[in-house]
């Protein structure tokens, strides 16, 4: 069998049925298998749009997305969602082409070394030098990708080797299961639990990607704890819940530390320094708990002195059934602090004024979003609101990176989203910057004939970094830009456009976009003053 065949036959007994990616002439022995296979290739406009999008496939399925590039400059456009995918814990495979390894006619034209540029942003990389590798090698690839903590991984596939005759042979593809944690540990860690007087849960994003919801809220139900969230582990349970006090969206003098700071043991499940730490922990401080696939990697903020380290759901299972609800807890002092949160919130949510607040602006989005909406987040300061003020019903539903946190990753995990689950409404809402990143990508989800909304949310700059640079005293320089016409940009895309010129007629829009078929772009205008409100965190923070 051709080498390209049993690479495609490889990726199907995988279970691939889309490859995202932006061929060059290095991959075409492939492509043409592919063309004769049962996998979708989805043709993106960048391949930085390929890969947020089949590493948020990874994320949204546990299964590794997988995409395709060229050599050398394909390949180098890799490299920031090869990071997206390795920090945020999202399973990817990418595959590249390479000039023929046996002989070649080309000098060094286009060659990068392309495994070591990947190295430092995966879990596994390796050139495939010979056809009959190629089973071995995806199965590897998969298997590792997919493993606690999951990740990218890379394979690069010469053209002579593509079209090498292999003797074919498939691997079985074996479901692991993981570990279980340590008896003596659950015993120690449920004598802490008990033993605390205000115990506290914190749901961080390992928590979002292995369906562990259901045994947290069993036991957040079962021991009446309090709980709140990182920002990438919100909606693992419904934040409606009467015991959640919400998201830390800063790292430091967030309202949500007031109960940080009344705690005296934190059970942290599913957090991962990776993420920006939800609270600093301190020497000498309160007591975490952290309970995780693997144990803490040691950081100057954050150091558990108690550990649970295994498969979570299971933890949480041997937990609650072990764990008392005490007398002597005084987890009521937390509802009197979740009231002023919940007041804090109702802030500007019904202001008229505009440009729109970002109360109001994160408020009319969840009053448009069904339950199972899903919303993609790209990074700016928009991020920081809809993290602290927009509550998550279930699971996965607010997709946001707080990891790599790189910018243009908001319109391609909407469109997976929108590919993986047509029958969801599904909203990437972007910076004006942000957007501009991978913009070209609305000819990719207009062709596919995805049915999502994009949500500009326009203060014609950088605005995170020009509210940090305000916070810190500098004067406003270096930030501001002009946008293009945004309807008439969505229009040239052969998309439905509408720009807001009043705050009433945000959520009446956003409706009928939801409701329209196809892509829908909203332009809407924001005012940032608010930005205000986290600058008196910062300064408290500071002096
Ligand atoms: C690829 C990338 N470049 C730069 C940054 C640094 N950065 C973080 S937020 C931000 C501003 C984002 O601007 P915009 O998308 O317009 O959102 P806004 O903050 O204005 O709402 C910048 C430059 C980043 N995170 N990622
Ligand atoms: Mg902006």
């Amino acid at each position: 069998m051709k080498a390209s065949d049993l690479l495609v036959k490889s990726l199907e007994h995988e279970g691939t049925s889309t490859i995202f990616g932006l061929p060059g002439e290095e991959n075409l022995d492939f492509v043409e298998s592919l063309r004769r296979s049962s996998i979708r290739l989805v043709v993106t406009r960048h391949e930085q749009g390929a890969g947020f999008m089949a590493a948020t496939y990874g994320r949204l399925t546990g299964h590794t997305g997988v995409c395709l590039a060229t050599l050398g400059p394909g390949a180098a456009n890799l490299v920031t969602p090869a990071a997206y995918a390795q920090l945020g814990a999202m399973p990817m495979l990418m595959l590249t082409g390479q000039k023929p390894i046996k002989t070649s006619k080309q000098g060094h034209f286009q060659i990068l070394n392309v495994v070591e540029m990947m190295r430092p942003v995966t879990k596994y990389c390796q050139t495939i030098i010979h056809g009959n590798n190629i089973p071995g090698k995806v199965r590897e690839a998969f298997r590792i990708a997919e493993q606690e903590r999951p990740g990218a991984v890379h394979l690069e596939i010469p053209e002579d080797i593509a079209r090498e005759d292999t003797e074919p042979f498939l691997f079985p593809v074996e479901k692991i299961r993981r570990p279980a944690a340590d008896a003596k540990a659950v015993r120690q860690a449920a004598e802490a639990i008990e033993g605390a007087v205000r115990p506290l849960v914190l749901i961080g994003a390992g928590a979002n990607r292995t369906m562990t919801s259901r045994m947290l809220l069993r036991l957040v139900d079962t021991l009446r704890i309090p709980f709140f969230t990182t920002q990438m582990g919100k909606g693992v349970i419904d934040e409606r819940h009467p015991l959640c006090l919400g998201t830390a969206a800063l790292s430091e003098n967030d309202m949500l530390h007031e109960a940080v700071e009344r705690a005296d043991l934190v059970i942290n499940v599913g957090h991962d320094v990776v993420e920006k730490p939800p609270f600093f922990m301190r020497p000498g401080g309160l007591d975490v708990l952290h309970i995780n696939y693997s144990p803490a990697e040691v950081d100057p903020v954050y150091f558990p002195r108690l550990q649970v380290v295994g498969d979570v759901a299971n933890a949480l299972w041997q937990l609650t059934d072990r764990v008392r609800r005490q007398a002597h807890w005084e987890t009521d002092c937390f509802s009197e602090i979740k009231r002023a949160i919940d007041e804090r919130m109702l802030a500007q949510i019904d202001s008229t004024s505009f440009p729109i607040k970002p109360q109001r602006l994160v408020r009319d989005v969840r009053a448009a979003m069904p339950e199972d909406g899903i919303l993609a987040l790209d990074n700016g300061m928009f991020k920081i609101w809809f993290a602290r003020n927009y509550p998550a019903y279930q699971p996965n539903t607010i997709l946001l990176d707080n990891a790599l946190a790189t910018m243009g990753a908001g319109l391609p995990s909407a469109m997976a989203a929108a590919l993986l689950h047509p029958q969801r409404k599904v909203i990437a809402v972007c910076g004006d910057g942000g957007f501009m990143m991978n913009s070209q990508e609305l000819e990719t989800a207009k062709r596919l004939g995805l049915h999502l909304v994009v949500l500009i949310v326009r203060d014609d700059g950088y605005g995170m970094i020009r509210w940090k640079q305000q916070a810190m005293g500098f004067a406003d320089f270096g930030l501001g830009f002009d946008n293009p016409d945004f309807v008439a940009y969505a229009r040239a895309y052969g998309v439905h456009g509408e720009r807001i010129a009043r705050t009433e007629d945000f959520l009446p829009t956003l409706r009928a976009c939801l409701n329209a078929p196809g892509v829908q772009l909203i332009d809407v205008p924001v005012d940032y003053g608010e930005n205000r409100i986290f600058t008196r965190e910062i300064e408290r923070s500071e002096s």
